[in-house]
């Protein structure tokens, strides 16, 4: 059964499947290897810059060996027995049997070798195979060349390297050295492995021959290291033996035939790291896609506020009813100056207002249903809170954004209610005109639509027309109830934000900006912008994308062949100062300051917006606690930002591709600039001299995401300290902004290595920074 699976898997490995799932290594096939890719269970690590490459392989699929590989040897004396041709054969479901029998009286096993067919130097080598069980004879995987005979040069000039020999029924192998011949200058070295479970099952020896060392593994765990010998510098072949003698122990006792199954030998050289035309050209797509003007300035709003208020403000629910009495809204001390002033202690740069959440309740004057503040006591129904917010945003210059829920179960609830009410879709003009209620903007929209979708465009209308600049509008996914199998019409309500708000980003339940998936201020280890969507941006429907793993080449390569497409979709990761998105009273829990400077580190430097929620109070007040955890945020923001240890620093690279993309562009304190070395340069590094010795604990660098989109995957940042490169910082995406906090390091040197990157990475800036300790906050406990 076992064999018969792996057989299976072989064949699927080799049908040239791009296939390589996380944490297995893929491994690019050279040329003359069967085509495709391979996944082996472990490598040893390649040099810097370098890959591996399958140089030659056996798998030992069919019926008969391969003679332009092998040369099966036979007959002859060997030892205490023979080796004959017939011992060595297929077993015609992927495996090489070496046997050992009894011919008579004659004790005979299989040998086979690649002389004069594969002679290499150098290079992985590895063989998966299952022992045989009896004793008086051992099985061998081993590299052998004539050459190893010429005595002088130590085993430089040839040496026998035993990658696995078994003279021991217990789960014991050893491996060894020879060279100088075997005779009187015979020299050796060897280390012998006892390993549990060794005897049973399949297990995978290979060996790492450098030029200067052999590195010994066993099922992936590296058993010895040396360059005993001198380390052989010449080409040598591969040997898969079975001999018989006393090493093995008294073959007379065992009970024959027996068998040495091997399921494949690969071999796999180092090369410098380079992909095939189809993945450059997947590479490149990805690295293709841009953000647009709106995505771009919407990101370097870095930090921005949600305010939930409404009804649900006065009745301590989550999720309203749609049943609410719109007199219970009454904020009396409602002072949309003071939100904005906490705002910008945060450093937050937006607000996103629920002027109608899904309850239906609408927080601005509409002419399209009385739902709304107009009911309310407050101000004698005058009121308006957008209008208010609108007003104190201008003044502390904070954009604005709105959410408009979708969901509306106040037009569900009501008898008269649009929601679902199975209405016809006919041509509308939006707006609706109302009596003493004119537009001072004249445009119009028709579209063919039903009476909520109707209701909807003239909201967004007014929301555009009357409240704008908008920045952002919101649209969230969640429905607490639906009614009469309700459409919505996303194609005409993008289509009329574009033209009222050209520069607002449509977020969620659209194209521009995605939900990060969770509301709890989690975050990705890899955060891309560059995600696949399975049709195109008109016909997309933007589901919540939840997954850890939403855009790693694999993705993009699996969507592309389904005929899928690339889309700039940044992520805004939304979560709230408060449990609950709606203030309920003040036994509510408030994060605390450490809480949210975590989220901010994480999402503000890990490529994603932060939208930290702040409701008011049912005075309309950010409450006490609230305030003080944004002032404490922004203090220490401040604090910790406000100087640049890399001023006055130098650059260099690695790597650069000429005039104007030199290493000093990121140091230059524009973003639009950039050091970047020349295509398919997918590793090098950036050292930045600083200006005398600097105390740091933060490291901020950006990718030019404007004009080259987003490549970084994999990044280091060393500090040279004590004389050589520490490492104090890893990981994976950069994007917009990454930010590392580091443990509190002294030197004048910084190095930010790039492991890994698409076509190649670009660095916009980079500074660094000193963040106070955090136990001078005095803020609030959870
Ligand atoms: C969710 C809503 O259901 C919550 O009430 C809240 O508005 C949150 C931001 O989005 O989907």
């Amino acid at each position: 059964m076992k064999l018969q699976l792996r057989y299976i898997m072989k064949l699927v490995i080799f049908c040239g499947v791009f296939c390589s799932l996380a944490g297995a290594v893929s491994v690019v096939m050279g040329a003359g290897a069967e085509a495709g890719r391979i996944r082996e269970e472990f490598m040893p690590p390649a040099g810097e810059g370098k890959t591996w490459e399958l140089a030659w392989s056996d798998e030992f699929n069919g019926t008969k060996i391969d003679m332009s590989k092998w040369e099966i040897l036979g007959d002859l004396k060997r030892r205490d027995g023979y080796w004959v041709k017939e011992d060595s054969y297929l077993d015609g479901k992927g495996n090489l049997i070496i046997r050992t029998k009894k011919d008579g009286d004659r004790y005979t096993s299989g040998a086979m070798r690649t002389r004069n067919r594969f002679e290499h130097k150098f290079g992985y080598w590895v063989c998966r195979c299952k022992f045989p069980e009896q004793e008086g004879h051992w099985p061998a995987f081993w590299l052998h060349i004539g050459s190893v005979a010429k005595v002088g040069d130590e085993g430089r000039d040839g040496t026998e390297i035993d990658i696995m020999e078994k003279p021991w029924l217990e789960d014991k192998i050893t491996q060894n050295l020879h060279w100088d011949g075997y005779g009187k200058e015979h020299k050796h070295a060897g280390k012998d492995s006892t390993i549990p479970g060794l005897s049973e099952g399949f297990h995978i020896f290979g060996l790492h021959w450098k030029p200067d060392e052999y590195v010994f593994y066993v099922d992936g765990k590296e058993t010895w290291r040396t360059n005993a010998g001198g380390v052989s510098q010449v080409p040598q072949y591969m040997k898969l033996t079975e001999e018989i003698g006393k090493w093995g122990g008294d073959i007379t006792k065992a009970e024959l035939p027996d068998y040495f199954v091997v399921d494949y030998v690969r071999v796999y050289d180092e090369v410098e790291q380079s992909e095939t035309a189809g993945q450059k050209e997947l590479i490149r797509k990805a690295a293709d896609v841009r953000p647009s003007p709106r995505q771009l300035a919407w990101q370097q709003g870095e930090f921005i506020c949600f305010i939930h208020f409404g009804v649900n403000t006065f009745t301590a629910r989550e999720w309203g009813t749609g049943k609410e009495e719109p007199k219970i809204f009454n904020p009396e001390k409602l002072d949309t100056d003071q939100w904005c002033r906490m705002m910008k202690a945060a450093g937050m740069t937006q607000a996103i207002l629920t002027v109608k959440h899904h309850d239906g309740f609408c927080l601005w004057q509409t002419r399209y249903t009385t739902h709304s503040v107009s009911s309310s006591r407050w101000r004698d129904g005058k009121g308006d809170v957008l209008r208010d917010m609108v007003d104190s945003c201008r003044k502390y210059g904070l954009k604005v954004g709105v959410y408009l829920s979708p969901a509306d179960l106040y037009q569900i609830e009501s008898p008269d209610g649009l929601y679902g009410n199975l209405s016809e879709y006919s041509e509308r003009v939006i707006p609706r005109p109302v009596p003493g209620r004119p537009f001072r903007d004249k445009r119009t929209f028709k579209y063919i639509v039903d009476d909520y979708n109707e209701y909807f465009l003239n909201q967004l209308f007014e929301l555009l027309t009357e409240y704008g600049p908008v920045h952002e509008v919101w649209f969230d996914g969640a429905h607490p109830k639906r009614k009469g199998e309700q459409k919505y019409t996303y194609a005409q309500w993008y289509e009329m934000i574009r033209e009222l708000a050209p520069e607002a980003v449509i977020f969620g339940k659209g194209p521009d900006v995605r939900w990060c998936g969770n509301e709890a201020g989690d975050t990705r280890p890899a955060e891309w912008s560059v995600i696949p969507i399975s049709a195109p941006v008109e016909k997309f429907d933007w589901p919540d994308m939840t997954e850890q793993n939403l855009a790693s080449l694999d993705k993009l390569q699996e969507s592309l062949s389904r005929g899928g497409y690339l889309h700039w979709y940044p992520a805004e990761t939304d979560t709230s100062i408060r449990r609950g998105w709606f203030w309920r009273d003040e036994k509510q829990q408030v994060k605390t300051t450490e809480h949210i400077l975590d989220i901010w580190y994480r999402t503000v430097g890990g490529n994603t917006v932060l939208l930290l929620n702040v409701p008011p109070n049912r005075d309309g007040l950010f409450a006490e606690r609230d305030s003080r955890v944004l002032m404490e945020i922004g203090r220490i923001l401040r604090e910790t930002f406000k100087s640049n240890l890399a001023e006055g620093a130098a650059a260099t690279a690695s790597v650069s591709r000429g005039q104007g993309f030199e290493a000093a562009n990121a140091l230059d304190g524009d973003t639009t600039t950039c050091w970047m070395p020349p295509d398919w340069t997918t590793q090098a590094e950036l050292v930045v001299a600083l200006d005398g010795q600097k105390a740091f604990n933060r490291v901020m660098f950006q990718e030019q995401i404007r004009d080259y989109g987003q490549r970084i995957a994999q990044f280091a940042v060393d500090a040279y300290v004590d004389g050589k490169w520490q490492q104090i910082a890893e990981g994976q995406t950069v994007g917009y902004k990454r930010i590392c906090r580091t443990p509190s390091v002294t030197t004048d040197k910084v190095r930010i290595r790039i492991l890994k990157s698409r076509v190649c990475p670009t660095i916009s800036s980079f500074a660094l920074f000193y963040a106070p300790p955090i136990e001078t906050i005095i803020g609030n406990r959870e």
